[in-house]
């Protein structure tokens, strides 16, 4: 264990041992039990009455722990506190408050102190299963800064090269990969001729010669039978041109490796024909099912990341000098009671793409549900054959994408951007509490497999996996904690291995695009947005009205969850007398009626909804309309929106990434954003937009009326932070270090290829080499 932390404790509590111990004291006051940040921080400020002296503690080395410290255990005489240092690193410090000593402690140890306020009987059992998945991760190095967390395409790109280096029987693994490239059964790159790198750097050197007397748009099929007799086959490239420059880059690695060569190499290699992707969640469909339970965004995303991938292979098929059919399958389940949608037809084409498909399979059949879902067969049927990849998309598409993934022998990525441990506070701890309504026991444990089963993971954001200064990361929590009763798990998921790559969702630039762009806006939608927004009369898409025409309109549009929060924005707006005189509210969620939903939260909302209209008098500045399903209308309702100056608010407890965030700032509207999730690592508060804090809807409330009351004064101020919002959506989609999404996204397929690689390579220095593990 990093033992600095623990020092500069002992360190705090020596300098001012007074108030420590009245602090600490504080805590042990009120009896075992758990203990989070915000109270802690409160401790110091309750019990130093002198401001100056107060300051003085904050500012110091016990206030700097006890602020980075995420939860402690309180369990008489003992303190134990969870520190994170740093996003991604924690250490455990026991602190005994009648003497002040300090003595750092193990995950296990603490996860026990921590259990036994939940079931002390199962603490005591020796046979409580307990989780190490840490223990087999020793083939794959990984990365050391923080910064680096997500990055790890271009790491492995540096450490696969600092192997190759050097000799040149180290890339014998190169040369076996080569080998065994083929599509269908036809080999591809190289045949058995070259079975020895010494072969291949010659035969690299004579191809070399010969394509340089060639024109360089010369077809690959006018020169493939003389590169055959070599022992070249399919895959170098289109033209004489491109097979050089791929000949070139390789006769480079093996020469003097570096890492801009092999990821460019790897990235021109021809392993990806065939993709499965599994969407199983919500209703998986083209039209008229966003906005219903369950289904939102993923939708979205992975239709768009469909589109952006098949054209993404058919130029590389292309470029390999191959012909190819590339094949994207979604698979999702078959829903019989489709409620309007197409979601109850087994194959569907995917719009504006040439091969891909959606595929249902039904949970069900006449006789009752599925003991098992036999997707791979109908898979297999549908490809002809094996799929190249299989990705997964959220906890239940991820499983499935990990077993069959592991039946069939091929590559996995997975996709979660919402992860729910991290959406309801100590829903670890309390699983049993609320196993019955929402499952955890199952959720955690299948994420827990399928992060640690993934040869890659794709996230949105840093803050998905290694959180922020003030919050851990989606994945960062699922590295150590318990289930008590269940199973402890000591590591679970480890935020620097460099299976993380981040490549962030961007918005489909055709929809949603800058309410400036009069010659583009869909006026045609006008008159019925103008109806959907104004017209007076109650129906069953809207409801409320708003009186006063003029005013700007703040909106927001979600799932009507409780994580939303859009209730929260209805009451903030409610109680602030200052706002409601400023601006009107919109908001697009659900539905009316409660007793037509079939969803749980979803019902409590919608009477939240009506209540809190009731409770505020808020009927004639308020403009409730049901969920809407049509993406090209929702754009440029935005952008009507944003022609009333107005806003967006984005106000929920937690959000993953939030596409709707994305959409408003594409359309140059104004956001604020919650400031817990993806959305504040999108927006930068104050420049492009602003965070709100979901937990303080007073503070919240004012931040967006100051906004409206400086518009009125400052008459440029609304165009510059709309300005700024759409400056940032761009660098963010295009520019952002991760580059465009499409572009990582497919670079990332060749993430396993050099794992292989890299796990193949003996490490010198004595440390284990076996190959990662498998849960
Ligand atoms: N959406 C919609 N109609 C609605 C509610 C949402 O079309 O009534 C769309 C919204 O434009 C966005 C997606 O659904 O594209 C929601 O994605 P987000 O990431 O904001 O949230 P999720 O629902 O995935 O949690
Ligand atoms: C799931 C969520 O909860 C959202 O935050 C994301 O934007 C969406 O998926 C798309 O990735």
């Amino acid at each position: 264990m990093d033992l600095r932390v623990a020092d500069s404790l002992v360190d705090a509590l020596k300098q001012s041992r007074y108030h420590a111990k009245r602090c600490f004291e504080r805590f042990t006051a009120h009896g075992q039990r758990l203990v989070k940040p915000q109270e802690l921080i409160y401790a110091i400020e309750k019990t130093i009455d002198d401001k100056q002296e107060r300051t003085k503690v904050l500012e110091g080395s016990l206030g700097q722990t006890l602020s980075s410290t995420q939860e402690a255990v309180v369990i008489p005489p003992y303190v134990i506190l969870g520190v994170r240092g740093s996003p991604g690193r924690r250490e455990y410090l026991q602190v005994n408050v009648d003497d002040l000593s300090v003595q750092p402690i193990t995950p296990p140890q603490y996860l026990k102190f921590k259990e036994s306020l939940y079931d002390n009987e199962w603490v005591k059992d020796e046979n409580a299963i307990e989780v190490d998945l840490g223990a087999f991760d020793f083939g794959m190095p990984h990365l050391t800064l923080t910064s680096s967390i997500g990055n790890g395409l271009d790491y492995i790109s540096k450490f696969t090269t600092s192997r190759l280096g050097g000799r040149l029987e180290n890339a014998k693994p190169l040369l076996d990969h080569l080998l065994t490239l083929n599509h269908h059964g036809e080999k591809l790159m190289i045949n058995e001729t070259l079975d020895t790198v010494s072969k291949l750097q010659k035969a690299l050197i004579v191809a070399d010669v010969y394509l340089s007397a060639h024109p360089r748009n010369e077809q690959f099929r006018s020169f493939e039978q003389k590169l055959k007799e070599w022992g070249f086959e399919k895959g170098w490239g289109d033209t004489a041109e491109r097979v050089q420059e791929t000949m070139k880059i390789l006769s480079e690695i093996l020469q003097a490796p570096d890492p801009i060569s092999m990821e460019s190499f790897f990235g021109r290699l021809p392993v990806i024909f065939n993709i499965v992707i599994f969407s199983i969640h919500g209703y998986f469909g083209q039209s008229d099912v966003l906005g219903l339970p369950d289904t939102g965004g993923q939708v979205v995303y992975i239709l768009d990341q469909v589109k952006a991938l098949e054209e993404e292979i058919i130029r590389r098929i292309k470029q390999q000098g191959l012909n190819a059919k590339p094949r994207i399958l979604v698979v999702s389940r078959l829903i019989p009671d489709a409620q309007g949608t197409k979601c109850n037809e087994e194959m569907e084409p995917i719009l504006n793409t040439m091969h891909s498909h959606i595929l249902r399979v039904p949970f069900r059949t006449s006789k009752g549900v599925l003991r098992q879902w036999d997707a791979a067969s109908k898979v297999v049927e549908v490809m002809e054959g094996k799929p190249d990849l299989i990705l997964g998309n959220y906890t239940d598409g991820n499983i499935v994408a990990s077993l069959m993934a592991k039946k069939l022998g091929v590559t996995q990525g997975t996709i979660a951007h919402a992860l729910e441990k991290t959406k309801y506070e100590d829903s670890d701890v309390n699983w049993k509490k609320f196993d019955k309504k929402y499952h955890f026991s199952c959720q955690f444990t299948a994420d827990l497999i399928s992060m640690n089963a993934a040869d890659f993971i794709i996230t949105s954001t840093f803050q998905e996996i290694a959180g922020s200064k003030q919050r851990p990361g989606q994945y960062e929590s699922h590295a150590t904690f318990t289930m008590p009763g269940l199973c402890r798990v000591v590591s679970g998921i480890n935020v620097f291995d460099p299976k993380f790559n981040i490549a962030s969702p961007g918005a489909e630039q055709s929809v949603y695009f800058p309410f400036t762009e009069k010659e583009k806006r869909l006026t045609s939608f006008h008159p019925e947005i103008k109806e959907l927004l104004f017209k007076k009369e109650d129906n069953d898409e809207h409801m409320g009205y708003l009186a006063d025409r003029t005013k700007p309109i703040i909106f927001s549009m979600a799932r009507l969850d409780t994580v939303k929060n859009i209730t929260g924005l209805v009451e903030w707006y409610g109680k602030n007398k200052r706002l409601r005189s400023l601006v009107n509210l919109v908001v697009v969620a659900g539905f009316f009626d409660p007793s037509k939903s079939k969803d749980r939260e979803e019902m409590a909302e919608i009477k939240k909804m009506h209540e809190l209209i009731e409770k505020y008098k808020l009927k004639g500045q308020i403009r409730w309309i049901a969920a809407q399903t049509d993406r090209n209308r929702n754009g440029e309702l935005y952008r009507c929106i944003a022609d009333t100056r107005g806003a967006f608010v984005q106000p929920a407890l937690y959000e993953a990434f939030g596409l709707t965030v994305i959409e408003a700032m594409n359309c140059g509207l104004p956001t604020f954003v919650t400031n817990q999730g993806g959305p504040a690592e999108i927006v930068v508060d104050g420049v492009s937009g602003y965070h709100i804090d979901p937990n303080n809807g007073d503070e919240s409330s004012n931040k967006i009326a100051d906004f409206f009351t400086k518009c009125k004064v400052e008459e440029e101020f609304w165009d510059r932070v709309s300005r700024a919002g759409l400056q940032r959506i761009y660098e963010w989609q295009i520019n952002k270090e991760n580059k465009q999404a499409k572009q990582r996204y497919i670079d990332l397929l060749y993430d396993l290829q050099f794992k292989k690689l890299v796990n193949a390579i003996e490490i010198p220095d004595g440390a284990t080499t076996k190959p990662q593990e498998q849960v």
